[in-house]
């Protein structure tokens, strides 16, 4: 596959200053030399690695445009092989007219995201990294772009590799072992043993924490608003979101379907779902919307339960604090006492504040100090202050996530291993495990259909 050489656009589909398509493979030069030809008289191929050079753009034997020439030699461009991107006038029939230059002149199509597998399969970059390129462009907060742009350094797969190293060279001690059982020639003697490799799992399972904060930012946190009818749920959604977007009336269950939305808080982002006020109905529509509210309920990470702080509880409120304590246990919950603006009822507070650590009074109508205060009790749930990416590695995805958890999982079992009296070779057996889903973390050891999911994520040029 990596023989044949490849075209596409890589700037977006539309009318622009100017466009760029890029060429790589071993062709890359000789194919871009027969479309473009340098103002100089010089031909493209006799010019260095990393030359732009000005001239006119070639199709069918005509000059349709003029433009630059960026040529990069293997191994020093982005997919590692021969590239070169032209860059012309940036119309829609013109860049099409530039890539079907390039086609016929014997490149092919690229797929969504070739450029990047290349770079990938090259060893270019790590997979973290690659995964990071989509991360970026996709990035629809400041905060994503800053971890995108770590992993785009390369912070995780550093840390990936010395894990990976510290992994390795303790499984070299225990081959020793197995290879004389009965000599004393391990490097490391098996209390070191011990503390190293629980050195090790701490480290894993601090990356693994990361994932806390890192889905917050890179995926959001899934949010749901429950609350009897009338709580006040959907006033409490348009708060959030500053906009009308859900229906709000005086009549109980007004909103029946899922109403879900994503807003953006400093650091993180909450997917959030309004849902239908629970309570016993004969409605059939409105049944179902209570069925989907508790459903909401079970999916999400985040709770915020709304309650009408004017007036005494009901058997629904009841009813919601009884299932999230008893269902739902460890998730983070936020208890709104809302409504404040026309009264008090002590006894809903005493109540609330007694089942839920995390409370907040407000007026869903039009409270904006108690909407910042409910994003920052959010924000504390997930983020510990600021972050340095440049010095804390943060899993930014599930697939990362699995691979961290496993490896930490073999290196608990080889530390059991070793205080249950067993010898340093069953912990071996435990470690190559632990470096294998380590190197799917990043690339030794990852599947290809795994490969070929990440890039299918892709867009065409990238
Ligand atoms: N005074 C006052 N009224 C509020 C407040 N929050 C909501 N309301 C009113 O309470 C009524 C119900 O509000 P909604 O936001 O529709 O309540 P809900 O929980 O979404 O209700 P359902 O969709 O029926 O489950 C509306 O008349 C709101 O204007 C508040 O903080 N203060
Ligand atoms: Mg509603």
């Amino acid at each position: 596959m990596l023989g044949k050489t490849i075209a596409a656009v890589s700037t977006p589909y539309g009318k622009g200053g100017v466009a760029l398509i890029r060429i790589s493979g071993e062709d890359a030069v000789s194919i871009a030399a027969r479309i473009f030809t340098p103002k100089s008289g010089k031909a493209l191929c006799e010019y260095p690695s990393r030359y732009a050079v000005y001239g006119d753009i070639i199709s069918d034997g005509v000059i349709i445009d003029d433009g630059l020439a960026y040529i990069y030699k293997a191994p020093a461009s982005y997919t590692g092989e021969d590239t070169v991107e032209i860059c012309c006038h940036g119309g829609i029939l013109l860049t099409n007219k530039v890539l079907e230059a390039a086609i016929i002149a014997g490149a092919q199509y690229a797929e969504p995201g070739e450029f990047t597998q290349r770079a990938f399969l090259n060893g270019k970059i790590a997979l973290t990294e690659a995964e990071a390129v989509i991360n970026l462009i996709d990035a629809q907060s400041d905060e994503q772009i800053k971890l995108a742009a770590s992993h785009r350094k390369g912070v995780l797969s550093k840390k990936a590799d010395e894990i990976y190293s510290r992994i390795l060279s303790l499984l070299s001690s225990t081959y020793a072992y197995i290879d004389y059982p009965d000599e004393d020639l391990t490097d490391v003697p098996v209390d070191e043993l011990k503390s190293r490799l629980t050195d090790i799992n701490n480290e894993l399972l601090s990356l693994e924490k990361s994932y806390k904060t890192g889905k917050a930012v890179s995926e959001g946190i899934k949010t749901v608003i429950i609350g009897k009818p009338n709580a006040g749920k959907s006033s409490l959604l348009n708060l959030i979101l500053g906009s009308e977007r859900a229906i709000v009336t005086d009549i109980a269950g007004t909103t029946r379907d899922i109403i879900e939305e994503s807003v953006k808080l400093e650091h993180i982002m909450l997917r959030i779902a309004d849902t239908a006020g629970i309570r016993n109905t004969d409605d059939t529509v409105e049944k179902i919307g209570v069925k989907r509210a508790y459903e909401k309920l079970d999916e999400s990470e985040l709770i915020i339960a709304v309650f009408d702080g004017s007036s005494a509880l009901e058997d629904e409120d009841h009813e919601i604090i009884d299932k999230i304590k008893n269902d739902h246990a460890g998730k983070c919950v936020i208890a709104v006492i809302n409504k404040t603006d026309i009264g008090t009822d002590e006894s809903v507070h005493t109540e609330i504040k007694k089942a839920f650590e995390n409370t907040l009074c407000l007026c869903a109508k039009n409270d904006h100090a108690g909407r910042e205060s409910l994003f920052a009790l959010a924000e504390s749930f997930f983020m510990n202050g600021d972050i340095d990416y440049d010095t804390n590695a943060v899993i930014a995805n599930s697939r990362q996530f699995a691979a961290v958890r496993a490896a930490r999982e073999c290196v608990e079992r080889a530390v059991g291993a070793i205080d249950n009296g067993f010898t340093q070779d069953i912990a071996g057996m435990d470690l190559e495990q632990a470096l294998s889903h380590i190197g799917e973390l990043d690339s030794r050891s990852v599947g290809e259909d795994i490969v070929s999911d990440i890039f299918s994520r892709f867009c065409i040029g990238k």
